[in-house]
């Protein structure tokens, strides 16, 4: 688990753990709770004032999730106020993750007040949320098949506008990035039957093009409406640029509000300070 733009403080006094199929294990003397255990009072639509109630009266410092067994309807992910997105951006500073599993710290009232956000860079996606038409398509992207482009404002997470995209479609944009920057990823997607998943796929690229490696994630997507996830990732030695796609398995799913920021802000991510080296 990668390091994120925040450090474990102190150990945790207790970490709520997300569903974690047979086969994740985690040792820790740190007393652990799931919404199917000795936490099950987390495990449900409950009000979020309710929830950070509970959290906080139970002592809770941290959450821990692992998304990897959440592209069905069995572990009822979308239906838990502590695991959605708005929740956890709202009340948590994101420590650290990759690979589906991310650790998140609980704020304090005094941190909630004065606001923490997640990524400090802006998006360096032009038209993430599909507002811009140019011809008839989202303006700053690439489509392959056939994807619909929908503006009528009823299909869309934001504004007016957003794409269904089915399994042979691609969604693509790229941006320049900087080696060994974090960067998160963001998207919102919601299936139109069935649980799914989407594959959001980060293509690193060096100045001259050509593919240093791929990273990026599966996100679950629910019939029950967008659900929006943030993932991480860092960018390689050499990359300039990288090439953020979406794909979606087995059924059409809508997507909107794509981002991708720096974790640092924009100055520290693009503007190395005189003297300082880049190595
Ligand atoms: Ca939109």
């Amino acid at each position: 688990m990668r390091r994120c733009n925040s450090p474990i403080s102190t150990p945790a006094a207790q970490v709520n753990a997300g569903p974690v199929v047979d086969g994740a294990r985690l040792y820790s003397r740190v007393r652990i709770s799931t919404p199917y255990t000795t936490g099950d009072d987390l495990n449900s639509a409950e009000d979020e004032a309710i929830v950070l109630q509970r959290l906080r009266a139970g002592g809770y410092s941290h959450i821990m999730v692992d998304r990897r067994s959440w592209m069905g309807a069995i572990t009822g992910w979308d239906q838990m106020t502590v695991l959605s997105e708005g929740f956890l951006r709202r009340h948590t500073v994101l420590v650290a993750g990759g690979d589906h599993c991310y650790l998140y710290r609980l704020l304090s009232p005094a941190e909630e007040a004065s606001g923490t956000a997640w990524a400090q860079g802006h998006n360096l996606l032009d038209n993430g949320d599909f507002e811009s038409q140019a011809d008839g398509h989202p303006a700053g992207w690439e489509l392959t098949g056939r994807p619909s482009y929908d503006r009528s404002g009823g299909k869309s997470s934001s504004g007016q506008s957003a794409i269904r995209l089915k399994p042979q479609d691609t969604l693509a944009a790229t941006v320049s990035v900087r080696p060994g920057m974090s960067y998160l990823v963001g998207a919102a997607a919601w299936s139109e039957e069935r649980y799914n998943y989407a594959n959001v796929r980060v293509e690193w690229r060096d100045s001259e093009g050509q593919v240093l490696t791929a990273g990026g994630e599966l996100i679950p997507t629910s019939p029950r409406g967008y659900q929006r996830f943030s993932l991480l990732v860092v960018a390689p030695q050499r990359a300039a640029t990288a090439v953020i796609s979406i794909r979606v398995a087995g059924r059409p799913a809508w997507v909107d509000d794509i981002s991708f920021q720096s974790i640092l802000p924009d100055m520290a991510a693009t503007e190395p300070a005189a003297g300082i080296s880049l190595r």
